[in-house]
């Protein structure tokens, strides 16, 4: 390693010991958290059902960036090479229309054998699977719903397509030794004022219940439920709100997904957090930045990303929750893209490790605020990017902007020819 990069690790080491932190052991902890980084950023959420891969429904990107990946191989690649720029061991969460394989497969006949090549691939780069079963840029997609639609014809197609998605999962999990959280976020919704609310949600409801109706082994496969506020099309009343899924999580022993930009514009999951972990079988989080919308930007250091991170660490719940990205760009490189929320990503919750927590609750329970204050703003001005920059180094991966270089030569070599 670097000696002027050791050299700046023990300086913060050493003022960082001053306030009673042990940045060796906030290394570990780090080291031990892993990112479910999502397939979908990849290729702009096209995925390989259609050969032609439009977004016909449900979900909308924006950009038109050179060097999507185009087959399922390109998005291995481009994996890989974000990935080694990425410090740590990881899980990448795929959806169900990435499938790979030669037949033709529509979503109600999935299998684990058409996501073989997946499983050997993680298999060989270290990597965890976590899955989600599709409901959206599909033919089936009618009218703006898919498991609440009034006819039962279509809401069968879709209760048929997550039943079986729930199988690949397991899949995952038994073959990677590491449990697939699987996620279920469905579009449905009105894109004007309902005259039945209920009824929808009671569809819903019942659909999922057939969905979840056989058991499946835990340490292979969990479920988790996501909740929106409002969609593209679905303005006026989305049928999986955020009520919906805590009712429906809560009573039926799902792993609550809250993605950071499917609440009110000033509403931030870092505040529910605390609350869902004390009811909830567990958390999944879907890390993403709103930009005055769910507009799904690449996660940037902001106050919030901050936030989420200080919560996960500060309330110990990093052993509850599963940390997931749900971001899709396409107006810069897409590799780029999970470079920066990712690292962004662990370095908020680096940041958040680096606080000396036990002796801020104490300030706290003893009312003294004045304290509290004073050193969570002195804290700001830390050595926090020797102590990044050491494990990136340590875990021989770019340390610094150097990542970006390699993105560009790949962006020359790879992407441009595609
Ligand atoms: C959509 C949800 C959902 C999707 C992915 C692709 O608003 O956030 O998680 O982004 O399923
Ligand atoms: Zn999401």
């Amino acid at each position: 390693m670097n000696e002027q990069i050791k050299e700046q690790y023990e300086v913060a080491k050493a003022a960082y010991a001053q306030v009673g932190v042990d940045t060796k052991a906030v290394l570990t902890q780090l080291d031990a958290v892993k990112i479910s980084m999502h397939c979908w950023q990849g290729d702009d959420v096209k995925g390989f059902l259609n050969p032609n891969g439009e977004l016909t429904g449900g979900i909308s990107v924006t950009g038109n960036y050179p060097g999507a990946a185009q087959t399922p191989a390109d998005l291995r690649q481009d994996l890989e090479k974000a990935y080694s720029l990425i410090p740590g061991k990881h899980k990448l969460n795929l959806h169900a229309i990435y499938l790979d394989t030669d037949e033709a497969v529509d979503l109600n006949q999935i299998e684990p054998k058409h996501y073989t090549k997946w499983v050997d691939w993680a298999k060989e780069q270290g990597l965890g699977l976590d899955f989600n079963p599709t409901f959206f840029s599909h033919p089936m997609f009618k009218d703006g719903f898919t498991l609440a639609h009034p006819d039962k014809a279509v809401r069968d197609y879709w209760i048929e397509h997550g039943r079986r998605a729930r199988k690949v999962a397991a899949y995952f999990g038994k073959e990677l030794g590491q449990v697939s959280v699987n996620n279920f976020w469905v579009p449905d919704g009105y894109k004007d004022n309902p005259i039945d609310r209920l009824a929808p949600r009671k569809r819903l409801m019942e659909s999922l219940d057939a969905i979840f109706s056989e058991e499946l082994d835990s340490t292979y496969t969990v479920d988790a439920v996501e909740s929106k506020l409002f969609g593209l099309g679905a303005e006026a009343y989305t049928v999986g709100s955020h009520e919906f899924y805590m009712g429906y999580g809560l009573t039926r022993n799902k792993l609550i997904c809250m993605d950071a930009g499917h609440f009110h514009p000033t509403e931030v999951i870092s505040n529910k957090l605390s609350s869902v972990s004390l009811f909830s079988e567990g958390i999944l989080l879907h890390v993403s930045r709103p930009v005055r919308w769910d507009s799904d930007h690449v996660v940037i250091m902001d106050d919030e990303l901050m936030e989420i991170g200080r919560e996960l660490v500060r309330s110990n719940l990093l052993g509850k929750t599963h940390i997931g990205l749900d971001f899709f760009d396409a107006t810069i490189n897409r590799v780029a893209a999970w470079v920066i929320g990712t690292r962004n990503t662990q370095k908020a919750l680096l940041k958040a490790m680096l606080e000396p927590i036990d002796s801020l609750k104490e300030s706290e329970l003893k009312g003294d605020f004045t304290t509290r204050l004073a050193v969570i703003e002195e804290l700001k001005d830390y050595p926090f990017a020797a102590i990044w920059n050491y494990y990136c180094a340590s875990k021989g991966v770019p340390v610094g902007l150097s990542w970006l270089e390699e993105v560009k030569k790949y962006e020359k070599d790879v992407l441009l020819k595609r």
